[in-house]
């Protein structure tokens, strides 16, 4: 091997990344808008508990309260001394809350007049309307949280099932933390070694020392298997669309409601009762499902149902299943090559429907199904989770799952910078040459959990985020 003193590696610290100004006083509302029994409103920054005083009727306790305690009072307008709302003040003082800053959560009626005038009041004194995940982001400045967390954040707050919010839980626990800091360390003892030999002249060093390949792969199979996580976190986290599609007066609108077990969709025996599509949410064994019942596709000159049927077109270029649906009475294995084109597509599934009215035999592959009774149901609903978990297994709620592009693209970029720098120490080719590729590796498992973060990495994740969080 021949060994050369070259640069080194130096692993990027924390980049000091300033999208939202951390020295304003900012407020928003945590809950959602809307009438409700209590509403509570975050306010975070640096002297924020000196400058809520003016509008508190009770300032020197609040002045006085210590970290974690709760005041009952008024707030009140300073002008006029008026009470605007009978509230309890939750107060966290610096370094501690879900920011790390000096914070406190004011709990009051859940009216949306009443919260304009509370936020009127504290814009009054100097108080700022805070940005989408502008909260997080500050709990991520102050080391509150990794990025790994601070995402889950945002996946517990849209998960879309149980399954989901409990695999979410389980990263803003740390546990996808913990394993990339793992792999990290794996990743580093190699670099560190790396370094050693770089600090030598070539003849100091023997040519036997062996390069740790298995230390290098081992820390790329540990990256693949996460990788190999993303499509089913994505199916769990994000959900799937699925699109019911067939000739008219199929039953279609049956099996939506069946699937939905509400009276959601009109059914009728009139050919093209559904005109629109219909899209509604349900849960199908822990996966979030949007479901569309559409119009039914047939000739027609009536420009509103040819409109209809334009968007179910549209509908199922996009959907991720398909459930062709016929009326078994009407077809046999020969009428339905007409639908051919959608057949022939891997996310369709053929529904063979109102069994209950013929003895003929279904058409290949099709499932038989009576929407009316409900007949053949449970093997359709067991094929529709099939087709979609693609035979991954479901995930148990402890399993440690990754749902993030953005996360999918980090370990993607580190398990191939590994697989060059294997690829280049086996080509015996120099060390600082490797080096370089390990370095890249390190960046992107930093990256990850935030320890590099450029401006770009934290506008797309705490963009997406809502105000409030
Ligand atoms: N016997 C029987 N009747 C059914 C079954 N499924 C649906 N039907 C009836 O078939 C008719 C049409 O059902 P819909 O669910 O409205 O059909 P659709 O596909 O939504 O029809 P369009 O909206 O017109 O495209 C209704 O009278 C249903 O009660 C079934 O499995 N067996
Ligand atoms: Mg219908």
């Amino acid at each position: 091997m021949i060994w050369t003193r070259a640069t080194r590696i130096r692993i990027l610290g924390r980049m000091n990344v300033h999208t939202y100004d951390t020295k304003d006083i900012i407020y928003a509302l945590a809950t959602a808008w809307g009438t409700a029994p209590i509403a509570v409103i975050r306010i975070s920054g640096q002297g924020c508990v000196e400058a809520l005083k003016p509008l508190f009727s009770r300032p020197e306790a609040l002045g006085a309260s210590a970290s974690h305690t709760v005041l009952h009072g008024d707030l009140i307008d300073p002008k006029y001394k008026n009470p605007i709302d009978e509230v309890l003040v939750t107060v966290f003082r610096d370094g501690r809350g879900y920011t790390g800053e000096e914070s406190v959560e004011i709990s009051c009626h859940g009216s949306i007049p009443g919260i304009e005038s509370i936020f009127a009041q504290l814009k009054d004194v100097g108080m700022r309307p805070a940005s989408p995940g502008e909260f997080t982001f500050r709990a991520f400045m102050h080391g509150r949280m990794d990025l790994t967390r601070a995402e889950a954040v945002m996946e517990i707050v849209s998960s879309q099932s149980r399954l989901s919010h409990s695999l979410a839980l389980g990263r803003l626990e740390g546990n996808l933390f913990s394993l990339i800091e793992e792999i990290k360390q794996q990743v580093l003892q190699v670099v560190s070694m790396v370094e050693l030999q770089l600090d030598y002249a070539e003849d100091e060093i023997a040519d036997d020392v062996a390069f740790p390949f298995e230390a290098l792969e081992e820390a790329k199979r540990r990256i693949d298997a996460l990788l190999s996580t993303y499509e089913m976190g994505k199916l769990y986290g994000e959900g799937a669309r699925v699109v019911l599609a067939g000739a008219t007066n199929a039953g279609k609108s049956t099996l939506f409601n069946l699937l939905l077990r509400e009276e959601r969709s009109i059914v009728s025996e009139v050919h093209g009762t559904t005109r629109d599509f219909i899209e509604s949410k349900t849960v199908l064994d822990g996966i979030p499902v949007r479901l569309y019942d559409t119009a039914g596709l047939r000739e027609s000159s009536d420009a509103i149902e040819m409109e209809g049927i334009r968007r179910t077109r549209k509908l199922l270029s996009e959907a991720d299943l398909i459930l062709l649906m016929l009326d078994g009475t009407e077809h046999d294995d020969t009428s339905v090559s007409q639908y051919r084109h959608l057949l022939e597509d891997p996310r369709c599934i053929l529904v063979w429907n109102k069994t209950d009215l013929t003895t003929k035999p279904p058409a290949k592959g099709s499932y038989p199904l009576s929407a009316k009774r409900g007949e053949g149901f449970a093997t359709l609903r067991d094929e529709m989770v099939r087709r979609l978990t693609k035979e991954t297994d479901r995930p148990d709620g402890q399993a440690l799952v990754i749902e993030s592009s953005r996360q999918r693209d980090e370990l993607k970029h580190a398990s191939d910078a590994l697989v060059r720098a294997v690829a280049l120490a086996r080509e015996e080719l120099p060390m600082d040459i490797v080096a370089v590729e390990l370095a890249e590796a390190l960046h992107a498992l930093g990256s990850l959990t935030g320890e590099v973060a450029s401006d770009d990495i934290l506008e797309r994740i705490f963009s997406r985020f809502c105000v409030g969080k």
